[in-house]
């Protein structure tokens, strides 16, 4: 860590760092350096996943661009939200990270958000609000970016019937023996397939829009005040790239109303519970009503349990092809959240109905 660290423009002596363990993708540490001053300043570093990630460089590119935008407009309003808000530190050789030709692999390095945490499940509605706001007003944010400056980092990301293709793909290969363990799981998809485009069938339409969006909405990507739970600073944007709002809020959905992580094995305590979903789109529809088409928000609830069977069809592929894509702790990790992601949308299916009522009453609220 001493060794990364010491590439990039840090101030003072190492003192130590720890690996933070709640991503599936990259590798993160925080370090600590010690100034001559005597204070002790934290920085993230984190290395890109190029199995993920093919073109990291691009990724980067993507990244400082999507940075300069949100300081630009944050710090046009309050200069003193400078540490509240993601930066890079220059790197030896001039640019905003490092390649390690040895050990392979692109390191970048961020300041640490101070006085922030992050929660990786939802405990209570004030969190489901604050995280709602926080990615509304982030698409806000970035709504007026050039989208020919912004790069596919990951093309077709959130084209469910693609994943839905890959998939079917992993069965028919079959490589780990494995397909005979998610019969069911296969058979329950084979149902819902029908219903796997229609976001993308309304974009070819032309009924939604694309937007730059963040695409990887959960709720451990924003960043609350310790002491009040106030959302400030939404990380994680090697994802930000053209895409519909309603990823961004389908993820949400998925991540913030329900109490058991994506872990979790007991499928009885995996369900969508209205009171968070109820905050969630209040939060979001308070940063967000003002850009959102009717055709958007009419599917808020519909964007849940579709990002949610996604993510679950992915869980499920990467499960059948070996556990390359995602960190997984043990070989039915990804069979495990498979499970759980499908029994969150079939929780959030049964609620569709409640859901989507309580959207068009709470929309009606905005109404002058
Ligand atoms: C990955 O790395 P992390 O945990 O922020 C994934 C998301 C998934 C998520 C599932 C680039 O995000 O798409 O929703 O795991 N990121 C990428 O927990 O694939
Ligand atoms: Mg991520």
């Amino acid at each position: 860590m001493a060794r990364i660290g010491d590439q990039f423009a840090v101030n003072g002596d190492f003192l130590y760092g720890e690996e933070l363990r709640n991503g599936h993708i990259n590798t993160t540490y925080r370090v600590c350096y010690r100034t001559e001053e005597g204070h002790e300043d934290r920085y993230i570093l984190q290395r890109i996943n190029d199995y993920v990630f093919k073109d990291p460089a691009q990724v980067m590119r993507n990244v400082e661009k999507v940075i300069r935008h949100i300081s630009w407009k944050i710090l046009r309003r309050r200069r003193d939200a400078a540490g509240q808000t993601l930066q890079l530190y220059p790197a030896r050789g001039g640019r905003n990270y490092i390649t390690l030709p040895e050990e392979g692999g692109m390191w970048r390095c961020y300041n640490n958000i101070e006085g922030t945490h992050t929660y990786d499940v939802v405990e209570n509605t004030r969190q489901a609000y604050q995280a709602g706001y926080a990615f509304g007003s982030f698409q806000d944010l970035i709504s007026d970016m050039n989208p020919e400056d912004i790069n596919e980092s990951i093309p077709d990301f959130h084209n469910t019937p693609k994943r839905y293709a890959a998939l079917q793909e992993s069965i028919r290969k079959d490589v780990m023996d494995r397909v005979k363990n998610c019969t069911a799981e296969i058979e329950l998809l084979r149902q819902w397939a029908p219903r796997l485009s229609t976001l993308v069938d309304m974009q070819a339409a032309g009924v939604l829009p694309t937007r730059i969006t963040h695409n990887d909405t959960k709720i451990n990507n924003v960043m609350l005040d310790e002491d009040t739970d106030e959302a400030v600073c939404v990380i994680d944007l090697d994802t930000v790239m053209p895409g519909l709002s309603l990823y961004d809020f389908g993820d949400m959905v998925r991540t913030a109303t329900c109490m058991a992580s994506e872990d979790e094995e007991d499928l009885s305590k995996v369900h969508m519970q209205m009171p968070l979903f109820e905050s969630l789109a209040e939060g979001y529809l308070d940063a967000a009503h003002r850009f959102l088409l009717p055709a958007e928000i009419d599917r808020m609830a519909f964007a849940g349990w579709l990002i949610t069977t996604e993510i679950a069809i992915r869980f499920l592929a990467d499960y059948l092809d070996g556990d390359r894509y995602f960190r997984v702790c043990r070989s039915d990790h990804n069979l495990i959240r498979a499970r759980n992601q499908l029994a969150l949308a079939r929780s959030i299916e049964d609620n569709l109905p409640a859901m989507e009522k309580y959207i068009r009453r709470l929309v009606k609220t905005y109404k002058r």
